[in-house]
């Protein structure tokens, strides 16, 4: 059996937060643990629909999801919850939030230069912000504040996916989650 837990996957676009949450979704599945993913493809084309990026918006979209995380994780489920979530202040209140449930809360940062999450740009938005097409963007002309405790630090731009998933994996062991 497992508990549930929520591990939050923070860093830039384009630093690989979905790809990892993925892989990781998949060593779950073949080891018979239920995870569940969140990121902005599934959680800003529904319910937070209304949010765009400024500072207020992130927070709010980081606080609603935080309390969804929150739930899944208190049902049992591993959630894997990906967004920039550039703000310190922000993460620290979702950490709050499962802390006073008594759930597991383990922050993931992908850690990406910026150089190198710039070059990979597969969606060409890092493009788009240098040309002044999208403003606010996090790394270009909006703030990314770094972890500064996290309980995992994946460093994207030198580790295989590989290294990256059998570190998770092997930490949600070790504290006995799964
Ligand atoms: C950052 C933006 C922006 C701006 C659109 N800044 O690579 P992507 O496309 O798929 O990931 C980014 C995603 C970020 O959404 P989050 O919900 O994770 O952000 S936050 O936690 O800060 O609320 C990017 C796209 O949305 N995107 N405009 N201005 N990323």
């Amino acid at each position: 059996g497992h508990k549930g837990v929520t591990l939050w996957f923070t860093g830039l676009s384009g630093s690989g937060k979905s790809t990892v949450a993925v892989a990781v979704e998949k060593a779950l599945a073949a080891r018979g643990v239920l995870s569940y993913r969140l990121d902005g493809d599934n959680i800003r084309l529904g319910i937070n629909a209304n949010l765009g990026f400024s500072a207020e918006d992130r927070q709010e979209n980081i606080r609603r999801v935080g309390e969804i995380s929150k739930l899944f994780a208190d049902t049992g489920v591993v959630v894997l919850s990906s967004f920039i979530s550039p703000y310190r202040e922000d993460r620290e209140m979702v950490r709050r939030m499962h802390v006073e449930a008594d759930l597991p809360y383990l922050e993931v940062f992908v850690d990406c230069a910026l150089e190198e999450a710039e070059a990979r740009d597969p969606k060409g938005l890092y493009k788009k912000a240098r040309a002044g097409e999208i403003r606010g963007f996090t790394g270009i002309d909006d703030p990314y504040e770094a972890p500064a405790a996290p309980e995992l630090h994946l460093r994207t731009d030198q580790m295989t996916l590989e290294q990256e998933v059998e570190m998770i994996i092997s930490n949600l062991q070790a504290r006995g989650i799964i």
